[in-house]
């Protein structure tokens, strides 16, 4: 068949992936060649990413890449944000990076903010408040011998990179996640981590999406099969980055949700909003592609749901995602919601009894049923889902007409609809796969194959299957999303 190939590595919360991507004149299509499961491991000091484990899947990956017979052009990485390894002098991983859920950073942004007030933080970083970013996980380290011993610090898809090609950089889109990188320079800040005693010297070199990340190295040749010095390309590492390149969106008044573990909410902008209000109202300004601003909130998304199977499956209830969901579609509506950005939901632990504990001290009946649970909980998302993209549309001074939604969530009908329902807004679901065609994409461009991001988008929504879903026009259903909406209240604010 016609066309290059090329391979993305995409790392999620819960599972990581190789897919191979056929990018041609009117063509883009992805095979997934690999898919292996991201268990994280509680260690006495915390829990961590297993690591090794990652990049065994990801060398597998790139090995079953090989066998597949096409040739491939270029690899490229993309994972979560904020987290990252710290390497020692001789460039070895001091210890398992921690993952973001982890509680040691509960109460350190306190004295982060104590040192550089939140204004002034937001100022330069326009970054969401979340307990997790980069900036509070070093203070929390700070003085430990790891830190003291560490000479650089790699972002996820960096570290894998490095490992694939032994070079060293930070890719711009992750690391404005950071609460290290200024939104306006792009650069990193020249004074925060001086301020906050962090060493810049643990920063590396800024690339690029598109950048040249260097070539395999003999030992991954050696496993994978894949010829060595075979091009790695600097992607969108951030995956919401990624996501957003392959957002179909072709026209204006467009607003994107990346909805997976999490929901990434907002709107492409070509400046930062670095507004009191925008910080108050806690939202992101993310770098994007092209000099584009990621301008969003990150809500608590499936992640609610995620939980709860884990802990039906553990307790020997059904766990089936399509017998919950035909159990949610026929309970009662909006009978008991949840603030899915409360901070109690962001740790792992059992949902199902927090989502009822929720709901009882807020003086709500608490829902008895699977699917009573998985109703509030999808719900819950869709109403979180409007206030974010309303405020945002204010925050901005933009016009949203239509939402597109991309990532796992596009699978998720019951969400597609309510949240068409709740904004009162056509809903564009998929693609599916937008992290890993983003991943693609911005390797086939580097190669000369696509153009400019709206060429990229148009190629996406010419090529991969998408899914309307038009609000329900009746005035008492709008009216309870309405009351709904009234009953959730605004998103906790910004410390
Ligand atoms: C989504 C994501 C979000 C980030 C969260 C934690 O996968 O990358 O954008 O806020 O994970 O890193």
């Amino acid at each position: 068949p016609a066309g290059s190939v090329f391979a993305a590595v995409d790392l999620g919360a819960t599972s990581g992936r190789v897919m191979l991507g056929r990018v041609g004149p009117g063509t883009l299509d992805l095979t997934e060649v690999h898919r292996f499961p991201n268990t994280p491991v509680r260690l006495p000091d915390g829990l961590r990413w297993d690591v090794l484990g990652l990049f065994q899947g990801v060398l597998e990956g790139l090995r079953a890449a090989a066998r597949s017979g096409r040739p491939v052009a270029s690899v490229g990485v993309d994972t979560w944000a904020v987290d990252y390894g710290l390497l020692d002098a001789d460039g070895a991983l001091l210890g398992a990076p921690y993952h973001y859920r982890d509680g040691r950073t509960e109460g350190i942004a306190e004295a982060v903010l104590a040192r550089v007030g939140a204004g002034e933080l937001y100022g330069i970083t326009g970054l969401q408040h979340l307990p997790f970013n980069t900036v509070f996980q070093l203070a929390s380290a700070a003085g430990s011998a790891q830190l003291l011993a560490a000479k650089r610090l790699l972002l996820m898809p960096d570290l894998i990179v490095h490992w694939l090609t032994g070079t060293v950089g930070a890719e711009e889109t992750n690391a404005s996640t950071t609460g290290l990188f200024d939104a306006r320079a792009a650069v990193w800040s020249g004074e925060l981590p001086g301020r906050l005693g962090i060493d810049p010297a643990l920063l590396p070199p800024l690339r690029a999406p598109g950048d040249p990340a260097g070539g395999l190295l003999p030992y991954v040749g050696e496993f994978t099969g894949l010829p060595v010095g075979t091009p790695v390309t600097t992607v969108a590492s951030h995956d919401t980055a990624s996501a957003v390149v392959a957002v179909p969106a072709t026209a204006p008044g467009s607003a994107y949700i990346s909805c997976g573990t999490w929901s990434l909410a907002g709107l492409e902008l070509g400046s930062p909003v670095l507004t009191e209000e925008a910080r108050a109202a806690n939202f992101s300004n993310e770098r994007g592609i092209d000099g584009t601003v990621r301008f969003l909130r990150n809500t608590m998304g499936l992640w609610l749901l995620e939980e709860c199977r884990r802990t039906w499956a553990r307790d020997g209830l059904p766990d089936g995602l399509d017998e919950l969901l035909g159990a949610a579609a026929r309970a009662e509506p909006l009978t008991a919601l949840v603030d899915p950005d409360a901070p109690e939901f962001l740790a792992p632990g059992d949902m199902p009894e927090r989502v009822r504990a929720y709901c009882r001290r807020t003086g709500q009946p608490a829902p008895g049923s699977q699917g009573a649970v998985v109703r509030c909980v999808l719900e819950s998302l869709a109403l979180a889902h409007r206030r974010t993209l309303r405020q945002a549309a204010e925050l901005a001074g933009r016009d949203v007409r239509r939402i597109h939604l991309v990532g796992g969530g596009a699978r998720n009908a019951l969400l597609c609809r309510w949240t068409a329902d709740a904004t009162g807004l056509p809903v564009v679901a998929g693609p599916v796969e937008a992290t890993a065609l983003g991943n693609v994409l911005v390797q086939a461009r580097a190669a000369g194959l696509v153009g400019d991001l709206g060429s990229m988008r148009r190629l996406v929504a010419g090529t991969q299957p998408l899914r309307h879903y038009e609000p329900r026009d009746d005035r008492a259903g709008r009216a309870a999303w309405d009351a709904a909406a009234d009953r959730l209240g605004p998103s906790p604010s910004n410390p």
